[in-house]
């Protein structure tokens, strides 16, 4: 891919999109587009036609997705859909419309059934019922995967689809009602230390299992697919290796030098048992995940330390 080529980043202040642009900057990709919220609302049909229209985009990265961990995605299943649905629907549609002709679309392994064979390869999609606490969720990504092949099928463009294992790292949200697992934990222990308590609250029995990835390994995942030249399908991006809620939970402990004892909180959900990935169709193209769990703690907990200081924990 040439390094001049416009690169447009739907969603660059999340995490996922937060990623993509670091990764594309390190890459030397020099023309990379974003725009925020409010200067491009991606639910607005009208504006994103526009601004596809007027922009002279090569390529887009979709990241822009209303996220949230089994709390959150439990309590706004309409807004999960329907967010989710509204966006990729506008993007990938002005984006082919525009002749864009390359599009990496980010999705989620929650689009897979909730008792899938493990490791999950990616011909399991559709093969068996979804996972309740997140079917809104799942449903509009897995509407997302097929608008991206009826594309490729209809007009033949390029567009392909990305499905993440449960991601952390750098700009995580870490409000405790909406956030995912990961950065609960490690507020929960950062908090617990710093005003002494002896234990720390973990949702559910602690055996669900889940399998966790360093964002910046997901956009590394990403941005190789792009350069692959890859002209479409689904791949799973993960580490390859999952681990049960309570090693994760003593795991974040261990990152934030926190002592005490978990209290598992049993009137909170599990969700899906295990979410672990297979990865191989990536590893044959010779891409691997290159951050591990403790690495990846240290660092997102410091990143975490240094919102925290300035209160800026709940994204807006
Ligand atoms: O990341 P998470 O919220 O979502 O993880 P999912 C949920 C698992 O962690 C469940 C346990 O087994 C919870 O019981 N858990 C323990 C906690 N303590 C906590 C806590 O303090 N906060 C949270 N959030 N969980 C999401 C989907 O599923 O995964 C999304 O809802 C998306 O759609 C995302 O796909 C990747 O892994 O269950």
């Amino acid at each position: 891919m040439d390094k001049s080529a416009r690169i447009f980043v739907a969603g660059h202040r999340g995490m996922a999109g937060s990623a993509l642009v670091r990764n594309l900057a390190t890459r030397g990709y020099y023309n990379v587009i974003t725009r925020s919220r409010s200067e491009l609302d991606l639910t607005n049909q009208v504006a994103v036609e526009e601004f596809f229209r007027d922009g002279a985009i090569d390529v887009v990265l979709l990241a822009a997705a209303k996220v949230g961990g089994i709390l959150a995605n439990e309590s706004y299943p309409g807004d999960f859909l329907y967010t989710n649905l509204i966006i990729e629907a506008n993007v990938i549609h002005a984006a082919y419309r525009a002749g864009v002709q390359r599009l990496v679309f980010l999705g989620s392994s929650c689009i897979y059934p909730r008792e899938c064979q493990q490791p999950i390869k990616e011909d399991y999609l559709l093969t068996g019922p979804l996972e309740k606490t997140n079917e809104p969720y799942a449903i509009a990504k897995i509407a997302g995967i097929k608008l991206c092949e009826a594309f490729n099928y209809q007009y033949g463009t390029q567009y392909l689809s990305v499905m993440p294992t449960n991601l952390y790292g750098p700009n995580d949200n870490y409000d405790l009602k909406t956030s995912h697992v990961l950065p609960a934990l490690l507020r929960k222990a950062h908090e617990a230390k710093v005003s002494g308590a002896d234990s720390m609250t973990v949702w559910g029995t602690g055996r669900a299992r889940r399998e966790l990835l360093h964002v910046d390994d997901m956009a590394d995942a990403a941005v190789f697919l792009l350069e692959s030249e890859i002209s479409g399908g689904l791949y799973n991006v993960g580490c390859g290796a999952d681990v049960t809620i309570e090693e994760l939970a003593r795991a974040a402990m261990r990152a934030v030098d926190f002592e005490g004892r978990i209290e598992f909180d049993a009137s909170k959900p599990d969700g899906t048992p295990q979410k672990l990935l297979d990865v191989s169709k990536l590893a044959e193209l010779g891409w691997r995940a290159k951050i591990g769990l403790v690495d990846g703690l240290a660092s997102t907990y410091r990143d975490f330390l240094r919102r925290y200081e300035s209160r800026v924990l709940e994204r807006a």
